[in-house]
């Protein structure tokens, strides 16, 4: 450690905390952390390694702060986010106020918001000038995937709010050690946010919200915002910060699944699926008799000429609404019975916690996002304060809650990758699955054409169609064209590329009722498993390969012994060739729209509308 930067952080730490940091031999870091120091003027610095001990600190402090509150089950705690109105709150994923920024002259073309690097920095930073007096800022390492891996990035984290770092800990595999092996290295990920001035224990800026991404430093920095999908830097900002590193080494960052789908006679057959948020991602690979391997975040590489992937996380930062013991029964126990969980925006009365579509009548009254709360409480815009907030009250458990975790998880080496599978909200076209040709067929027509309707994962209005790339559109830090070129080199390089299908849960008939029901998915799952290993034909189709009738009806009794008739088959996989080709019509705009766009794009568009 240079000596001013010593001198700078001895000031505001104890022995134990720079005897920990002294030991990771690491000037990057150590300077990455003065400046921080010097930035945000806390009190106190609170340097945290992978101990127990540690993490129970932070779980305590937590608390201590009020940022939490502990609910009746041990263990269990919520958190609530700050809530003005329906203009004004902090419960999701800000997309206007998150940038990119770049040096003078750069952008990343239309759809990513960039800013000029030096105005950005020095906005940020006038934010972030002593915002943390009075405070103590904590320093925490972690791992982006399985540590000892090609996979496995070190990150520092730096924030002033424990619930943060708590969040981190259920979600992410510890990192000092990693940070100790690895010595003077400098290519980490480093966040450093601050919650701001808090009132009544949540943020009270929030006009002064923002989230910048230095691309040139791999630094995050994210202030007067506690919504993990803004503050927790390891979750979507990292994501952002590993595509671009991925472009630079040739690797796939992406906003997917993974998870093991069981076949006949004990085996195993990996995918991975993109969706976007509050699409079905979770349910899909928290599916009974499956196994998870991560429900938000894979990162895939090459290795010996296939496909290996791993989850990034070690937890899960879930959508809360409609866990039910029907639909999830294994979420659902761990939200009863788990060790340890962080409820977010939820309803709480006499310490425990309710949610919409949980499958038992809710009490008339409690505490919310909103306060206190009672039936019929409107916000100053005059719009009905729901019991739990309206598709984005989550909650944050460890995976190794789960009964259904694969032993694989932690596999340095990841798992071996059969099928891809890229699923939206799609009231009106694509039929509930189906398979493509070829990888290029499958990389164009169902990632790269991927429609959804916006949910409440992010602010804005809901329910409008949006061109979804990859379901990863929202954490692109490379241009779009680049981002697609980088997707069909990955597999055309391959002999044996994964398999490419995509499903739609929401298809619905001229009335609007849905055509499928919930649990229809592990039928679509168990037909992509028995066509990767050839059980079962396909039937050719202009879009791609359908599912024939009679292997669905024979699936249908065999997974969820219920029937299947020929009326429900033609009103699911019969063609939409008008909307098909209108929907080629919107997405091919949206691509011209960005430019450098691959010619082969443009031709399996063209010969897909023949
Ligand atoms: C999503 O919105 O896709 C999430 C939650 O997984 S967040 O952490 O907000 O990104
Ligand atoms: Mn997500």
């Amino acid at each position: 450690m240079k000596n001013s930067d010593l001198n700078s952080l001895s000031a505001v730490m104890d022995k134990s905390s720079l005897e920990k940091l002294q030991a990771l031999h690491n000037p990057d870091l150590h300077k990455f952390i003065a400046e921080a120091v010097r930035l945000c003027c806390p009190d106190r610095v609170l340097v945290c390694d992978d101990s127990a001990e540690d993490r129970e600190l932070i779980r305590q402090l937590a608390l201590q702060l009020e940022e939490e509150t502990a609910l009746v089950q041990p263990g269990h705690t919520v958190h609530f986010d700050a809530f003005k109105d329906c203009r004004l709150h902090d419960q999701s994923r800000d997309k206007a106020h998150t940038r990119y920024l770049l040096p003078h002259g750069q952008n990343l073309g239309p759809g990513i918001a960039t800013l000029e690097r030096e105005a950005g920095l020095g906005e940020i930073k006038e934010l972030l000038r002593g915002i943390m007096t009075g405070k103590v800022m904590l320093v925490r390492f972690y791992c982006l995937g399985p540590a000892h891996s090609p996979f496995s990035i070190p990150c520092v984290q730096i924030t002033d709010s424990a619930y943060v770092a708590h969040s981190e800990d259920l979600l992410f595999r510890t990192g000092y050690a990693e940070f100790k092996r690895l010595g003077a290295f400098n290519r980490f990920f480093r966040m450093l946010h601050s919650a701001g001035r808090l009132e009544h224990h949540v943020c009270a800026d929030l006009v002064r919200r923002r989230i910048y991404i230095d691309l040139q430093e791999d630094l995050v920095y994210s202030v007067n915002t506690q919504y993990a999908g803004n503050s927790v830097g390891l979750k979507k900002l990292a994501l952002r910060l590993a595509i671009r590193k991925a472009d630079q080494e040739g690797w796939l960052a992406e906003h997917m699944f993974v998870m093991g789908v069981h076949g006949p006679h004990g085996r195993k057959t990996w995918f991975t699926g993109a969706y976007p948020s509050a699409c079905g991602k979770t349910s899909t690979a928290m599916l009974v008799g499956e196994s998870l391997v991560g429900d938000d975040l894979a990162y895939l590489r090459t290795c010996e000429g296939e496909v290996r992937a791993v989850n990034v996380e070690r937890g899960m930062f879930g959508i809360i609404e409609n866990v039910n013991p029907t639909d999830d029964p294994e979420l659902y126990r761990v939200l009863h019975e788990g060790r340890e969980v962080i409820f977010s925006n939820v309803l709480v009365h006499e310490g425990r916690p309710y949610w919409l579509g949980m499958g038992e009548p809710l009490p008339h009254n409690g505490l919310n996002y909103a306060g206190t709360w009672c039936e019929g409480k409107v916000d100053s815009c005059g719009q009905a304060i729901a019991p739990s907030y309206r598709g984005n009250a989550r909650f944050a458990v460890s995976l190794d809650e789960l009964r259904n975790l694969d032993a694989r998880v932690d596999d340095p080496a990841g798992v071996p990758l059969a099928g891809i599978i890229y699923g939206g909200r799609d009231r009106e076209t694509s039929v509930p699955v189906l398979e493509s040709y070829d990888w290029v067929h499958g990389v164009v027509t169902m990632g790269a054409c991927l429609e959804s309707e916006t949910t409440a994962a992010a602010m804005g209005a809901e329910g409008v169609r949006a061109f979804n790339p990859m379901a990863n559109l929202d954490f692109l830090s490379i241009p779009l064209a680049h981002y697609l070129r980088n997707h069909l080199a990955f597999g055309c390089a391959l002999s044996r590329p994964p398999r490419i299908f995509s499903t739609n849960y929401w298809l619905r008939n001229a009335e609007g009722a849905f055509l499928n029901a919930k649990h229809d998915k592990a039928v679509w799952l168990k037909w992509m498993e028995r066509r990767i290993h050839g059980d079962v034909d396909a039937l050719d189709g202009p879009t791609g390969r359908l599912p024939r009738y009679e292997d669905l009806k024979a699936l249908f009794t065999e997974v969820l012994d219920c029937p299947y008739t020929r009326d429900d088959y033609r009103q699911q996989f019969g063609l939409k060739i008008p909307q098909e080709l209108a929907r080629i019509e919107r997405v091919e705009t949206c691509l011209h729209q960005a430019a450098g766009m691959p010619a082969v794009i443009f031709d399996m568009l063209n010969g897909q509308r023949r």
